[in-house]
């Protein structure tokens, strides 16, 4: 009975969290830097990912990968808004990049997605 209780609190505190629709709440971009097929110059990348709820950002991850190279991890900013997720790349240098992302959504459901984006050569 006491079990019964506590899980009834904690669906209570996820419908409140979740709003009127729950299963809508795993996270969904609402706007991106860069966005898909963006050119941006050479150099240090500011990645920001906003999202339509909050994520756990210890349980996300970006990966900036060139075509051809090996998968590289950036790390995420652990400051800021919970919604909205922020790096800063090493130097890239110019060519065709994906940028991997993954989030964990407050309803614990985790999403994925790829960017694709250019980086400009920029010295000529
Ligand atoms: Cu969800």
């Amino acid at each position: 009975m006491r079990k019964c209780l506590r899980n009834l609190v904690a669906a209570a505190i996820l419908l409140l969290i979740g709003g009127t629709a729950p299963a809508l709440a795993h996270a969904v971009i609402v706007s991106a830097t860069p966005t898909a097929d963006q050119h941006v110059p050479a150099g240090k990348l500011a990645i920001r990912l906003e999202f339509n709820s909050r994520i756990d950002k210890a349980r996300s991850r970006l990966q900036v990968t060139a075509q051809g190279d090996d998968k590289a991890d950036v790390p995420i900013d652990p400051a800021g808004e919970p919604n909205v997720l922020t790096a800063s790349t090493r130097d890239l240098k110019p060519g065709a990049y994906v940028l991997r992302w993954q989030v964990l959504a407050v309803d614990g459901h985790i999403t994925r997605g790829e960017i694709p984006f250019r980086v400009e050569d920029t010295r000529r």
